[in-house]
């Protein structure tokens, strides 16, 4: 029996409160794993503590995937958490619908300016926005900004979306929603927030400065670490409620969310769920990007090639490990003190959740676009390393990993494919080319930090370890530098 009704699971499992009596406050976009098993789980608790009219429309943005999954369950969904101490399971009950704004982005657009709309919150992964980093602003030239800045009332991309939307609320006299961006960027409110100033100037300079004055953009630091669901969720989902469920998804018992409390419209009582709220959230980021991602990429590039399908596997791999612990120890360096947090600890506890052996996280997955994680997760904790005296080969080492990764190299592993929005452009840098080659193109793409252009100890040790990794097996890489 299908997961429609709350009755169909054991009453244990149910949400702790009746999802009817709670209206909608917020119109999520991105509706994938992540937002399931973080924003919507801990809005789940919240609701359940404090109540309010703060449930989520979902609005997945390209594939109608996800909505044609929760729509037939009314929103519902199982959550299961993970631990080395095995699983449990929880109905959530905080979506109250799933639609998706392909093709035709008008109720999407309606429930954004909707009064009863106070949060528009986001996880749509860092290629989707458009955004220009260097300069706080927009890409004109990202494919759904180009599309957007020539059809602004029928947007489809993330930019377009938030502008129509605060337009219409602009026009209507009604008091704009907050923006919460909750992708892996740094100040990402800060970054989100001046794109969409820049892409409302490029329509209706009027509309900007109304944004610049009203709309609040709170930064957040997100976590919680989410594989992709596959058939083994779904039967695990089905084994312990006793209901199929096609929307399941799993994860691991740890999460943190860290917000800026700037929320003019109210918000969920998430500290009852343990949100911290802080006026620091950019040091949080920069502690989790450049710890806990930071070393995901350097591990997913090493592990994907040395033949390590899952983290879990790079853990019980010696020689990787080690490097990731020694990985995790160089960004800590380059990060300020944050009050409160004891980071030599915070790595033991990242390190033994890259060990869970309960959770399936492909290397692959993580692998997926560099070219927009790298410079928050290396290039930025490189450049402190830099000027805190931080030995910068651990940063040398996850980014040659990532320069063997898109050059596409056979002699140690499969054929594979490159998942990034720029394949095009690096395959041309990197393919069949040699290391110095690679680097010489590296080092003035656009998309590296400029500061970086004329670090030559850096890119020398890049493309000396690179150079091994074109032609000898990742494996005996990584020994030798675990030694
Ligand atoms: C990962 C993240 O896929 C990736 O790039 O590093 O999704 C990571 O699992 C999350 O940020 C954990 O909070």
């Amino acid at each position: 029996m299908r997961l429609t009704a709350l009755a169909q699971v054991p009453a244990d499992l149910h949400p702790g409160y009746d999802p009817a009596d709670h209206g909608v406050g917020i119109v999520h976009l991105g509706l994938g794993a992540f937002h399931k098993a973080h924003q919507a789980a801990l809005t789940d608790l919240a609701l359940a503590a404090k109540g309010g009219d703060w449930r989520i429309l979902g609005v997945s943005l390209r594939s109608p995937k996800a909505s044609e999954e929760l729509a037939p369950q009314n929103g519902l969904y199982t959550l299961i958490e993970k631990g080395a101490d095995g699983a449990s399971a929880r109905v959530i009950g905080s979506i109250a619908d799933a639609i998706c704004s392909a093709g035709d982005p008008e109720p999407t657009l309606q429930a954004m300016a909707a009064e009863g709309t106070k949060i528009v919150s986001l996880t749509v992964t860092e290629k989707a926005y458009g955004l220009n980093r260097a300069t706080i602003g927009c890409d004109p030239a990202h494919p759904a900004v180009a599309a957007d800045l020539a059809n602004p009332e029928a947007p489809q991309g993330v930019l377009g979306l938030l502008t129509e939307a605060l337009r219409r609320r602009y026009a209507g006299g009604i008091a704009p929603f907050t923006v919460l961006c909750c992708d892996n960027l740094p100040e990402n409110g800060t970054l989100l927030r001046g794109a969409v100033i820049d892409f409302a100037s490029r329509i209706d300079p009027a509309l900007a400065t109304w944004i610049a004055e009203t709309v609040a953009f709170p930064s957040t630091m997100v976590d919680r670490i989410t594989p992709a669901a596959t058939e083994a969720t779904l039967a695990e989902a089905q084994s312990l409620t006793g209901t199929e469920d096609r929307a399941a998804i799993e994860t691991e018992r740890f999460t943190q969310w860290v917000v800026e409390d700037n929320f003019p419209l109210g918000r969920p009582a998430w500290e009852t769920a343990g949100v911290i709220f802080t006026d620091d959230v950019p040091a949080f980021e920069a502690m989790k990007l450049r710890m806990l991602n930071g070393a995901h990429s350097m591990l997913a590039y090493a592990g994907f090639h040395a033949g390590l399908p899952l983290v879990r596997d790079v853990m019980a791999h010696a020689p990787l490990a080690a490097l990731v612990r020694r990985h995790l120890a160089a960004a800590a360096a380059t990060l300020p003190p944050i009050p409160g947090m004891d980071l030599k600890a915070y790595a033991a506890a990242l390190a033994a959740r890259f060990e869970n052996p309960s959770i399936a996280h492909e290397t692959f997955q993580i692998a997926m676009d560099g070219s927009e994680k790298m410079p928050q997760r290396i290039f930025a904790a490189l450049q402190d390393a830099r000027t805190r005296g931080v030995d910068i080969r651990p940063f040398a080492f996850a980014t040659a990993a990532w320069a063997r990764h898109i050059s596409m190299a056979t002699h140690d592993c499969a054929p594979y494919e490159l998942r990034d929005p720029r394949a095009a452009d690096l395959r041309a840098m990197a393919e069949g080319k040699e290391a110095d080659e690679i680097v010489a193109s590296l080092r003035k793409a656009p998309f590296i930090p400029a500061t970086l252009f004329t670090d030559m100890d850096f890119w020398t040790k890049v493309e000396g370890i690179l150079a091994e990794m074109l032609f000898e097996p990742m494996s005996d890489v990584i020994s030798r530098e675990a030694t």
